[in-house]
């Protein structure tokens, strides 16, 4: 997205679908520029591939997204191949940059299709388990986690499963006849690779069991007895360590040419971009994106990068974002002067690639970690109350600019006093987390949970009817139910009731709040453990 003047707001912020070029036209004309480029092409080859690049770029020029630039900056870079000037080795692989960028954009754009059902991903598990009576309850409580669980009683059984399929992680039990830990782990890890996380079982507790599983190559340990809830926060650890999102860094520079270029370079090494162009554009897009890194050009027209910084600094908000200036200016002084200013690092041009990726990466993945750390809750790892809330504001706007749906509901545990007073606040607090990993395992990546308050949660799932919203939800109450919750005087099970109400009908966020709210009350006075909608208030029936 290249943001530039206030009559795009509508394209940017809710992009269209259809993107010019397709993905075939672009193949095409890197088909022509490849061939362009063979040791057998005439002049006349070369020009058709200028000539197709002008066409292509007039055809798209009425969208004005940022792929439709990239195809315009790659008709301009061809154009002197209409006067028989020859393209030099730097512009020629600068154009193969231009057609990464734009492949990456399209790719981007299908990441970014509308949120899909509700099926999760079940990621899949294996668990080498002899004792039938362990092996019932693991499997039992790993798929209430959203895991899909096969077990098996034999070494050689577990290396044909994993033969067949990889799995996400392997949960071994080291108690093997006749067999060494380090050698089934070897094993193991040259049938399955290097990558999947292995979790051990052992009946010993000793550090020297525990350095033999460390030298095995074991990822995670555990002793038996151990509380399921440890293994599943060890299984969530290993099992999506690997799946995180990639940076978002967002590039501030007035100059396609630049602009286009650095982008390219970070997507290459697995950054999201997004370009801004106009600077005053710049808050609108933090508010849109959950940016990483800010990486701006230190003078451009309206307004310069100092400035800018400062008007950003003002947002607490984004106050944890760092801003790394790009600019020709090599006076120390004036770069101090500007990081004085709430920049965060001075980079300057021409840079080095590789110094470009790695100042921008390191930054932005400290940053990210900070975030994380503000903005979530310590207990659940959930959006704490202030992020949820303006989480819900920031979609209630998306929705009032671009239309669409979203569904809002509060939920809280059913007689938590009494779990705390019967089996103690850690206890209590187990419980809140196993509700948070539920509601993380059970909803899409689009939607958002928090912790609301101390038993309390908030859901905004966006693209999503009430309707739609109440049957997911009462999914995940009857998932939650079933769970057996520990406590060392014994399981017990917990419930919890829920409230929903939708954006339509309601226009903001404090409406649809108070709205999801009565429902909660509403479904527990009619007895707890249900879901309503704002609309059963009336009727006074549930799910
Ligand atoms: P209801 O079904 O009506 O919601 O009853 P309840 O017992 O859940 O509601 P109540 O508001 O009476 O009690 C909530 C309890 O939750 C009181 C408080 O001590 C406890 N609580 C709040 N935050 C935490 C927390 O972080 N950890 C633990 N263990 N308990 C908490
Ligand atoms: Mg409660």
């Amino acid at each position: 997205m290249i943001v530039d003047g206030e009559e795009r707001r509508e394209d940017e912020l809710c992009p269209s679908r259809e993107l010019c070029p397709s993905r075939e036209q672009l193949r095409e004309l890197q088909v022509l520029w490849q061939t362009g480029q063979g040791p057998d092409a005439t002049d006349e080859m070369r020009q058709q591939v200028a000539l197709h690049a002008e066409r292509l770029a007039r055809e798209c020029a009425g969208d004005e997204t940022e792929l439709a630039e990239v195809v315009a900056v790659i008709a301009m870079m061809l154009a002197p191949v209409l006067m028989d000037k020859r393209l030099t080795p730097e512009a020629r692989a600068l154009i193969d940059e231009y057609f990464a960028t734009a492949f990456a954009l399209l790719d981007d754009e299908a990441a970014n299709d509308p949120p899909g059902d509700w099926a999760p991903t079940r990621p899949l598990i294996y668990i080498l388990e002899p004792d039938a009576a362990l092996a019932h309850d693991l499997t039992q409580q790993v798929e209430h986690f959203g895991y899909e669980v096969t077990v098996v009683v034999t070494f050689k059984a577990l290396l044909a499963l994993v033969a067949r399929q990889t799995p996400r992680a392997v949960i071994m039990d080291v108690h093997l006849r006749g067999m060494e830990t380090a050698l089934a782990a070897e094993q193991l890890h040259a049938a399955a690779g290097q990558n999947v996380p292995l979790l051990l079982l052992s009946d010993h507790g000793d550090v020297a069991s525990r350095l033999q599983a460390v030298r095995a190559g074991a990822d995670a340990y555990m002793a038996k007895p151990f509380d399921l809830h440890d293994l599943i926060d060890q299984l969530d650890r290993l099992a999506w360590q690997r799946t995180r999102e990639p940076l978002q860094v967002v590039i501030v520079e007035d100059s396609v040419t630049q602009a286009t270029y650095y982008s390219a370079l970070l997507r290459k090494a697995g950054m999201v971009t997004t370009v801004v162009r106009d600077p005053l554009r710049l808050l609108d897009v933090l508010h849109e994106k959950a940016a990483d890194l800010i990486l701006m050009d230190m003078y451009m027209p309206g307004c310069d990068g100092q400035e800018l910084a400062k008007v950003v600094r003002q947002f607490s908000r984004y106050a944890s974002i760092p801003i790394v200036y790009l600019s020709g200016e090599t006076e120390i002084k004036r770069q101090l002067d500007a990081l004085s200013r709430g920049g965060d690092d001075f980079l300057t041009k021409p840079i080095d690639p590789v110094h470009l990726i790695r100042s921008v990466a390191i930054r932005a993945e400290r940053a990210r970690s900070l975030r994380t750390f503000m903005l979530t809750d310590t207990l659940t790892g959930l959006l704490n109350h202030t992020r949820i809330k303006e989480q819900l504001q920031s979609e209630v706007a998306r929705y009032a600019r671009c239309g669409g749906k979203l569904a809002f509901a509060m939920l809280d545990i059913d007689h938590f006093k009494s779990v705390n007073d019967t089996h103690g606040h850690s206890v209590g607090d187990r419980v809140i987390k196993t509700l948070a990993r539920v509601l993380q395992q059970r909803l899409r990546a689009t939607d958002y949970v928090g912790r609301y308050g101390g038993e309390e949660f908030a859901v905004i799932m966006v693209d999503a009817d009430v309707d739609e919203a109440v049957e997911i939800l009462d999914q995940v109450r009857a998932s939650f139910e079933s769970i057996r919750q520990f406590a060392p005087d014994g399981g017990f099970r917990v419930t919890f009731s829920g409230g929903v109400a939708g954006v339509p009908p309601h226009g903001n966020a404090t409406a649809v709040t108070y709205a999801a709210d009565q429902a909660l009350y509403a479904a527990k006075r009619a007895g707890r453990n249900r879901i309503l909608r704002e609309n059963d208030l009336v009727t006074g029936s549930g799910v």
